[in-house]
């Protein structure tokens, strides 16, 4: 199995492999650490990665960027909203209230859901792996921010399929952070724990955790996050203070044209680089717009005055972390600063004086996600030999489960029969499984929900599970255990749902009995943990859904015979996740983009073959005039040298677009006249150098 981390950047991608003498950043075919997360399409191909970065200053309105707040968002999303203003390419509402990205690709006009274009990316990111490790990569893990809803956890995995890879863990890009930042340090204290605030500002977003170490384990204390702060906030102050500036200087509106905006935003992005190192930073832009050239001045100074709106915001999810945590600042005994974004001085100034300390950089603020993210999936792989370190993640959100109470109380009770109960409180350790327990005499339904969604800004409902049908045989209400997991990527679903029937028959207790019990895979965590869930559903529950002993088959197995036999029965649960895609859907997307993958090797391959008669061209033409010159017939050679000629004007006219198969026999055709030619090169050379040899001999 394949040993692979990546970091999806809203800016940058990483790519990681585990080898056997440690952890490797790869190189993509630009010998480059970081690959921009950007997808062009073209009129023949797509160029991904840093190939769709240089198109699109040429091709702004088909290169898709910032890949990762569009995915799994509804398309009123009021950050989706907000994104897209400044997008130059078009996003619309499709007929399921998701967004959709249009671009014009292959001369047609074509719509992709953002979840394909984030697997399109990740086929990239898959082949720089591959490329590296020399063979298949499948298995692997794929950070994300802690802050993703279940439905944008859930679009990661499709776009993963979609790329054909299979994630063993979507893992919280703070978490990578820690994880590689404590796997390595050998001097942990044994019993007090090393607190350690982890703050990664990156390109779109920030986020916190804060981590407590002991040797050879790390346990997450506490998130913050703000999904809306990052270096392109910066970029975007220097973006509309510019463009005001311009408006008024050279009277240009670039907002009005997308490239004119496109070339200012990264000009902005440069700026605001040198002003991290420098007092003061110059911006000159070439034929902006109307043909007229662009110069500004800024110091650091003012850059950080119009920028207090977004650096007044940087405290909140510090506190909030801290608060969480349970820590005072004390507590905290060390602050590792991450992600690109964090260079702007203004920011290590507020977290300085908010922690009383100065923040380090001790990790490689860029590589640190990519590098954690291999590591866990090395620890996750039997055909590696990690340092025993154990990572005790907790989720960031309440998540409960809800349901109408039973058909008779409903008709008189209406919309108060509605009950909740949380299942997975914040800060619940991931992965984890708890059991409920109801009395229902027929199918009914639970819905999955946030339990305070206004954090997020999304609506609570995030899924409907249909349990049933089922019979009891004793008519009346049956007893169902329904299972929740949350799994290892911060998933939440009904795992399962049994019918649990008591049998008079007494029975003594069998070996097979327990191992039954065993096998259903629940720790004694779990368990314990589904004792407290349904205790909280049992108190403030009617009759119907009172959740009644839910441990009770686990006393049942360990009592002393004679006993009451239980019977299980499996009962179907049906799935319904609003705004994920089907499965059917998923594998459409696959085959799609096998489809376009396809074209791309083809694209690739005709550059490759127009190449390949190009330099040979060129190759002869030389050697025609020096080392085969005494093999071919001077009469011959000025045919061949026209031949050439004639090829070489082609390429630049009627043979500049060809397909595959004309580049192939275009070569063909010339290897026909040259290959006779080396081919007695060749043995004159082979006859000399037996001559030479035996000439030595003697
Ligand atoms: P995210 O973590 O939000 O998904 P990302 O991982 O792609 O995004 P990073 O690569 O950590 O983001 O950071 C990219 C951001 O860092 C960009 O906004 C970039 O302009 C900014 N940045 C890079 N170098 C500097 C610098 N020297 N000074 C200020 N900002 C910088
Ligand atoms: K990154
Ligand atoms: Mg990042």
């Amino acid at each position: 199995m394949s040993v692979v981390g990546f970091d999806f950047g809203n800016e940058n991608c990483l790519v990681a492999v585990a080898r056997q003498r440690g952890i490797d950043v790869v190189l993509n075919d630009e010998s480059n650490r970081e690959t921009p997360a950007i997808v062009c399409f073209g009129e023949k191909q797509r160029f991904i990665g840093t190939a769709g970065a240089a198109s699109t200053m040429m091709n702004p309105k088909n290169s898709i960027s910032q890949i990762k707040r569009l995915v799994g968002r509804q398309f009123s999303d009021p950050e989706l909203q907000r994104d897209i203003k400044s997008l130059p390419f078009s996003v619309t509402q499709g007929a399921d209230g998701y967004p959709l990205i249009h671009a014009s690709y292959l001369g047609e006009k074509r719509a992709f859901t953002p979840t394909q274009v984030m697997g399109m990316m990740l086929s990239n990111l898959k082949g720089i792996a591959e490329k590296n490790l020399n063979a298949a990569v499948v298995d692997c893990c794929i950070g994300i921010p802690v802050y993703f809803t279940d439905l944008q956890r859930r679009a990661v995995l499709d776009a993963a399929t979609i790329a054909g890879l299979h994630p063993l863990h979507l893992i919280h890009e703070t978490t990578a952070t820690a994880l590689a930042y404590g796997i390595y340090k050998t001097d942990l204290p044994e019993s007090e724990p090393l607190n350690v605030a982890f703050i990664d500002i990156g390109h779109a977003s920030m986020q916190v955790c804060i981590a407590g170490f002991k040797k050879g384990q790390l346990k997450v204390l506490s998130h913050g996050f703000d999904r809306s702060l990052g270096g392109r906030d910066f970029d975007e102050v220097l973006f509309n203070h510019f463009s005001a500036k311009f408006k008024e200087e050279y009277k240009i509106d670039v907002t009005q044209n997308a490239k004119a905006s496109l070339r200012l935003r990264a000009a902005c992005e440069k700026l605001k680089k040198v002003l991290s190192a420098n007092p003061i930073a110059p911006l000159n832009i070439e034929c902006l717009m109307d043909e007229k050239d662009v110069r500004g001045v800024i110091k650091r100074e003012e850059f950080e005055e119009i920028s207090v709106p977004i650096l007044e915001r940087v405290k909140r999810p510090l506190e909030k972390a801290l608060a969480d945590a349970g820590l005072s600042i004390e507590d905290v005994h060390m602050v590792e600063v991450v992600g690109s974004g964090s260079r702007v001085p203004a920011i290590i100034k507020i977290l300085t004086e908010f922690f009383g300390k100065e923040p380090r950089r001790t990790m490689n603020a860029s590589e640190c996600v990519s590098r954690g993210c291999a590591l866990q999936c090395a620890i996750l792989s039997p055909t590696f030999k990690v340092r025993e370190f154990q990572v005790h993640e907790s989720f960031p959100f309440s998540i409960s489960l809800a349901w109408k109470g039973a058909a008779s109380d409903a008709q008189n009770g209406g919309a108060e029969n509605q009950q909740s109960t949380v299942v997975f409180p914040k800060g619940n350790s991931i992965p984890s499984v708890k059991a409920l327990t109801f009395y229902r005499s027929g199918t009914f339904s639970v819905d999955v929900q946030y339990s305070d969604a206004s954090e997020l800004q999304v609506p609570p409902k995030i899924s409907t599970y249909t349990i049933g049908p089922f019979q009891s045989s004793k008519g009346e209400r049956a007893k169902l255990k329904v299972k929740v997991r949350l799994t290892l990527h911060g998933i939440v679903s009904v795992e399962s749902a049994t019918l649990l029937e008591e049998e008079e028959v007494e029975v003594p207790v069998t070996a097979e009995q327990v191992d039954t019990d065993k096998a259903s895979g629940e720790s004694d965590v779990n368990m314990q943990d589904a004792k407290e869930t349904s205790d909280a559903a049992g108190t403030d529950n009617g009759v119907a859904d009172s959740a009644d002993k839910p441990v009770q088959m686990e006393t049942d197995s360990k009592a002393e015979a004679p006993k009451k036999k239980v019977k299980k029965t499996i009962v179907p649960v049906s799935e319904l996740v609003y705004g994920a895609l089907q499965s059917v859907d998923v594998q459409k997307a696959v085959e799609k983009e096998y489809e376009m993958a396809l074209q791309d090797r083809v694209m690739e391959e005709t550059k490759d073959r127009k190449n390949a008669v190009e330099s040979y061209v060129y190759d002869m033409r030389n050697k025609l005039s020096d080392k085969f010159h005494e093999y071919i017939t001077e009469s011959e050679r000025e045919a061949f040298l026209a031949k050439l000629q004639e090829v070489e004007d082609w390429l630049y006219e009627d043979g500049e677009d060809e397909t595959k198969g004309v580049y192939v026999a275009k070569l063909e055709e010339l290897k026909k006249v040259g290959d006779p030619v080396e081919m007695r090169y060749k043995e004159s050379q082979e006859r000399g150098t037996v001559i030479g040899q035996l000439g030595h001999c003697v």
